[in-house]
């Protein structure tokens, strides 16, 4: 392990998490890469259970619980307590799930994303519903099975880019990371801990009850998202400079699919279709990181 590795640990044991479960691994570098002075902002998810009650929770630093909807106006709130105590160094942090961000939550993180208010909010991507029993979301990928969505009516239609819509609103610094490389999201959680204004973190974060994998694949198979191209690794700077952080090894995304038993009443053909709408997003990937020189010079 490298020797800038934070070794504190303000995730204790006796958590209330399943055995591999990536959100809770997300939360345990986020907190090593933000220390102590922070707050966190969680609404309901499964993260809500996995503390633990007060005053036998597992997180050593404040959490406010809030309603599923409100994390980024809850955190905008704490954030300007905290400035009017006089009290501007102190982290606050929005973690929430997929659903809590990309459905529920959204017009709330749109809002504080206009503003720009200064505060880290990450999403611990676990890709539906986990909580309430994996039910579909708009994080959800192409045709997997939920419950909500049975193999026999897969979910249609691709996932919400989320880091898009966060580009869009000129946030200072989005990024997308993946528990299978903690050092690199520890980077970031940091980089974006000296920027001001709203900061949004990406972070893929496996299931095993919910992609039907078992727990010790966990961090195998969220490898193996990158090294498809399924998830890629990038930064967005004030949503127009990308730059691509983790180079993929055109690992065919079949490998990935066939390892999850949410994927596994699927053709090959709708495998194939997978595949292409995969390469196509690539490129386009690609073709934004490459225009970055241009969009540099825009006033
Ligand atoms: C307004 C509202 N609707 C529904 C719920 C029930 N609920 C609690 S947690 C949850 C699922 C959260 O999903 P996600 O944000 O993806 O987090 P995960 O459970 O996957 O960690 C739901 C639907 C709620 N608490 N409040
Ligand atoms: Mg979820």
């Amino acid at each position: 392990m490298r020797n800038d590795y934070p070794h504190d640990e303000l995730l204790q044991s006796g958590h209330l998490a399943c055995q591999g479960c990536g959100g809770t691994m997300t939360m345990r570098h986020c907190l090593k890469a933000l220390g102590p002075d922070t707050i966190c902002i969680i609404p309901a998810c499964c993260w809500t259970i996995i503390s633990g009650n007060f005053p036998y929770s597992a997180l050593t630093v404040p959490v406010l619980h809030t309603a599923f909807e409100t994390t980024a106006a809850a955190a905008s709130g704490v954030r300007a307590a905290l400035d009017m105590q006089g009290k501007p160094n102190t982290t606050v942090l929005g973690f929430a799930g997929d659903g809590g961000t990309f459905d529920i939550g959204l017009q709330s993180l749109s809002g504080a994303a206009e503003r720009n208010e200064d505060i880290i909010y990450i999403c611990y991507d676990n890709e539906a519903y986990m909580n309430t029993g994996i039910q579909r979301s708009s994080a959800t990928p192409e045709l997997a099975w939920t419950t909500t969505t049975p193999e026999t009516r897969p979910k249609l239609g691709p996932k919400k880019n989320m880091i898009q819509i966060l580009a869009a609103h000129k946030a200072p610094y989005c990024a997308t990371a993946n528990v299978a490389w903690p050092e690199d999201l520890i980077r970031k959680v940091k980089r974006a801990a000296g920027i001001r204004g709203t900061k949004f973190i990406h972070v893929l974060s496996p299931c095993p009850p919910g992609w039907k994998i078992s727990s010790e694949m966990s961090i195998e198979i969220a490898r193996l998202a990158t090294h498809s191209k399924v998830f890629p690794i990038y930064e967005v700077i004030n949503g127009e400079e990308y730059h691509i952080n983790i180079a993929p090894k055109n690992v065919p995304v079949k490998d990935y699919l066939r390892a999850q038993g949410r994927f596994r009443h699927l053709s090959n053909e709708d495998i194939q279709h997978i595949q292409t709408r995969i390469d196509y997003e690539w490129k386009i990937l690609l073709q934004r990181e490459m225009t970055e020189s241009f969009q540099k010079n825009m006033p």
